[in-house]
């Protein structure tokens, strides 16, 4: 990745869903290393994760310190698997370290933690995501930076009088070197969502945000969300990711908590012919 922050070429659509497919395989292997992860939901933002390290940001895995690299904070933190499998994918972690997910002493535990090559803040206690990456938006922006910021968080965040009150600084600093990535998989620890988040996306613009809503696993539409939220016109940018948790596993998609998943050894062979068949 050359340390440029020209705006990327035209996003390789066939390519991302094959990165997409290498992370989901990735973080199967890591599940199956400890039987049971937060696998779900990882298999969702696979394609996200993927359009962004592959295409949209700019970064230099040989130059992790760059300072006007593009920043991707993961506020949902126990979303861990997900970042281990792209940060190995692109470089910033061994392979050989990922079947260490969750264990003890491991660099990578189910929560993100800054221990980690590639992670920029702590995420297990959720709804703190988006406050930092205003703060971090605001001060990039000071310091006449070029880069930009992109913050995951998840429906569940949105119960969260904190993600709120960052919307709301967000849109009063007029911060449009942000871009919130808002996970709405239909799922909580319990199953699920049930409080009353939505219209997430109409909420979101009249809170000032430039909104688009995508299917978070149609490769296309997320490329293009991304490359729409470049546009530098004072607004901070929200794209509403409409994920599936289990995404290209259909048994685990069928399950109705999915919330965290557990994975005896004989349903493994299975699993993985699946995720083979559904690419
Ligand atoms: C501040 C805070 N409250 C509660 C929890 C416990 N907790 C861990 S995961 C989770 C479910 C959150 O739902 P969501 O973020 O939508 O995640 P998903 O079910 O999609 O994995 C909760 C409540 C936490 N980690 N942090």
């Amino acid at each position: 990745m050359p340390a440029t922050l020209a705006p990327p070429e035209t996003a390789d659509v066939a390519d991302l869903k094959d990165h997409a497919h290498q992370l989901r395989r990735l973080m199967m292997e890591m599940t199956r290393g400890k039987g049971e992860g937060y696998l779900a939901q990882g298999l969702g933002i696979a394609d996200t994760l993927a359009a962004l390290y592959f295409h949209e940001l700019r970064h230099d895995p040989a130059n992790p310190a760059w300072a006007a690299r593009d920043r991707f904070l993961l506020s949902t933190g126990h979303y861990s698997i997900a970042m281990y499998a792209v940060l190995a994918a692109s470089g910033y972690l061994d392979e050989d370290e990922l079947p260490t997910y969750g264990l003890n002493g491991s660099r990578l535990p189910m929560s993100t933690f800054d221990i980690t090559p590639g992670i920029d803040i702590v995420g297990g206690s959720l709804g703190q995501g988006l406050g930092q990456a205003v703060g971090m938006a605001l001060g990039l922006r000071l310091d006449g930076s070029p880069a930009r910021v992109f913050c995951e968080f998840s429906d569940g965040e949105l119960d969260e009088g904190s993600t709120w009150e960052a919307l709301m600084s967000g849109a009063t600093f007029g911060v449009d070197n942000l871009v919130a990535l808002v996970d709405c998989n239909g799922i909580q620890a319990d199953g699920p969502v049930t409080v009353a988040i939505e219209p997430v996306a109409d909420k979101l613009r009249a809170f000032g945000w430039d909104t688009r809503e995508v299917n978070g696993n149609d490769m296309q539409q997320l490329t293009d969300a991304l490359a729409a939220s470049r546009e530098q016109d004072g607004r901070p940018k929200a794209i509403v990711l409409r994920t599936t948790p289990g995404f290209g596993v259909p048994t685990i998609m069928a399950r109705p908590r999915a919330h965290f998943v557990r994975v005896s050894d004989d349903e493994w062979g299975d699993f993985m012919e699946e995720l083979e068949s559904n690419r």
